[in-house]
């Protein structure tokens, strides 16, 4: 009896170790039970690093192919060998094109996701209309364009600029199925938003005076349910524009928000929590630890 016990769990230990749904395309061993892990375990210099494990293409979308918001730039991981990516589109700001938030897109892809950097219908569009766009775009990017093979259509999520990040807020508003939402120097006249059930990391600037923080990121942040799992990350030495140029700070923790929520994976958790402290680059972090609970 016990000796068919033992053989019947050898079995299965031997089945679960050579099952091929359990090894990770890079031969490591699956971490049990996530299948979203994207990529090498992290560390601190690979969050702060200008690129990621993966080698990353792009293809551009013409305005005149889409409809509903203003075409864009798609960076996508070259490997075919890692199954679909998460997913997220970027809103540049007020004015501005996506050559303002372009930096982002191979920082991210490079870690393993799909990023969708788009321009808007108009440049003067307001955030309830970026929001829509966003939407839009993530539709586009999911159902019609060249990659959307290469795409988990339910692992989504948002970011964007100044109106942009008041478009993220609206987004992920009207759509809850959405994984993660990354606001940056958002500005959005609409300041309260209990609304929102997906994980937010909210990004300001000390020294934002067209969105203060005052006025804008912090009540945005502290309007969030207290239940939800969000953070609120104010830079150091920073401006309104500080997310249109390549920033390791915005980076590192736009990064393990992504991969934490859209991935679920609990390798970048260690980057969030505990709470990141105050120093060079971080005036102030608030947050809800443990997340994911
Ligand atoms: O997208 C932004 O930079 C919003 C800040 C702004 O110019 O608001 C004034 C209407
Ligand atoms: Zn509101």
């Amino acid at each position: 009896m016990t000796r068919h016990i033992g053989a019947a769990v050898a079995a299965a230990c031997l089945t679960l170790l050579l099952a091929p749904g359990v090894q990770a395309a890079d031969g490591s061993p699956a971490a049990a039970g996530n299948p979203y892990e994207r990529g090498p375990a992290p560390t601190e210099a690979s969050v702060e690093a200008l690129r990621g494990s993966y080698a990353v293409a792009e293809t551009s979308v013409s305005s005149l192919a889409v409809s509903g918001f203003g075409g864009g730039t798609i960076y996508y991981p070259t490997s075919t060998s890692d199954g679909t990516f998460g997913a997220v589109v970027i809103s540049p700001g007020f004015t501005a094109y996506q050559s303002s938030i372009a930096w982002l897109g191979p920082r991210l892809a490079s870690q393993g996701f799909v990023v969708f950097t788009i321009d808007t219908l108009t440049t003067l569009d307001q955030p309830d209309s970026r929001g829509r766009q966003l939407l839009s775009a993530l539709d586009y990017l999911t159902q019609r364009s060249s990659v959307r093979g290469r795409v988990d259509a339910n692992r989504l999520g948002v970011m964007g600029h100044s109106m942009g990040g008041g478009g993220t807020l609206e987004a992920a508003k009207s759509r809850p199925s959405l994984k993660a939402a990354v606001p940056l120097t958002a500005w959005n006249t609409d300041k309260t938003w209990p609304e929102i059930t997906t994980p937010t990391l909210v990004i300001g600037a000390d020294g934002d005076t067209i969105a203060p923080v005052a006025t804008h990121s912090e009540p945005f942040y502290e309007s969030l349910p207290a239940s939800l799992d969000k953070a609120y990350l104010e830079l150091n030495g920073a401006t309104h524009f500080t997310p249109n140029s390549s920033n390791t700070t915005i980076a590192k923790y736009s990064l393990s928000w992504l991969k934490r929520f859209i991935d679920d994976d609990t390798r970048y958790e260690q980057f969030l929590c505990p709470l990141p402290r105050p120093g060079l680059t971080i005036d102030e972090y608030r947050g809800t630890c443990p997340l994911g609970s």
